[in-house]
This record gives C-alpha cells, structure tokens and sequence, in this order.
C-alpha cells in the first residue's frame, strides 16, 4: 500500500465520468442505467454542487462530485453486474460489479455509448464502501508508466490490505 500512497498525488486531479446526470429533466439526477438517484441514500457532492449552471453530466474530481458539461472529455470508468461467471479479461471484480477505466478522453454521452457496447454502463457509485473503492482503482489503473508485473504487484497488495464485501 506504500507504493500506491506514494503515487497517489499524480492521479488527484483527473476528471472521471460517472453515470450521475440529468439530462432529461433539470435537477432531477438518475444513473445512466436507468435507476433514480436518492441523495438521501448515498451522495458525495463537492460544496456548493450541484450548481446546474447548464450542467447535466457529473465527473468525480479529487473525489467528490460535480456536475460539468456534457460536452467535456474526460475518462471513464464502466460498471457491469458480475453475473454468475467471473469478470471478463480487462474487468476488475469488487463486491457483485465489475470495473473497467477507458483512458480515452469521450463526451459523457459517447462514454456511456462505450460502457453499454460492452454490456455495462457508466460508473454507479451506490455508497461509500464503493467510492473508496473507486478511488483506489484510479490510482492502480492511471500509472501509465509502470509495467504489467508492477502494476499486478500493486493490484494484489490492494486486495491483501482491504476486505472486499
Ligand atoms: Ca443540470
Ligand atoms: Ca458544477
Ligand atoms: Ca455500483
């Protein structure tokens, strides 16, 4: 875990996509697979978001929530449901999901297009146990420059150092 602390810095400041949006109807979020957003339930919005400020699409920046335009490209992240098999090569399991970061830079509507071309849809993040997941899988999958052996090194300390629910 020292070795991902230690490169933790790099990776604070990336825009990443989630489902969160409300495109449809102003002010009234909902993931993009469909489901209705509870505030109550789980949120993680920065202060003073969302400020729909014309904007129906939200990133998870330095950790928290924000809506931004739709129109932005950033990177991604896809969610699908494990299903009764394993997760497919490229997909990482966590709890009943599987995850997969795109570091393409897309348009959120291109992004989800992307998401639900492989049978998935953009990042729902349901409670804090998953957003501190989330968080981690970031830091793991944006060293560009580490090699494969490292990186799985990195990947297998995570999982020894946190009990996966
Ligand atoms: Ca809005
Ligand atoms: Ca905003
Ligand atoms: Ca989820």
């Amino acid at each position: 875990m020292e070795f991902v602390k230690n490169f933790s810095f790099e990776f604070r400041f990336v825009s990443i996509w989630i489902g969160l949006n409300d495109r449809l109807n102003e002010g009234q979020f909902v993931w993009s697979d469909g489901t209705p957003f509870n505030s109550s339930i789980y949120n993680n919005w920065n202060d003073g978001e969302p400020d729909n400020n014309g904007d129906d699409c939200v990133e998870l920046y330095n950790n928290r929530w924000n809506d931004v335009p739709c129109s932005s490209t950033y990177y991604y992240i896809c969610e699908r449901p494990k299903g009764r098999l394993s997760c497919p090569d490229g997909w990482l399991l966590h709890g009943l999901s599987c995850y997969k970061a795109s570091k393409e830079g897309k348009t959120w509507l291109n992004a989800k297009q992307d998401c639900h071309a492989s049978r998935g849809y953009l990042m729902k993040i349901d409670d804090a146990s998953e957003q501190n997941f989330i968080e981690v899988f970031l830091r793991i999958t944006g060293m560009v420059l580490l090699s494969k052996d490292i990186r799985t090194q990195v990947t297998r300390s995570y999982y020894n150092s946190v009990t996966v629910t």
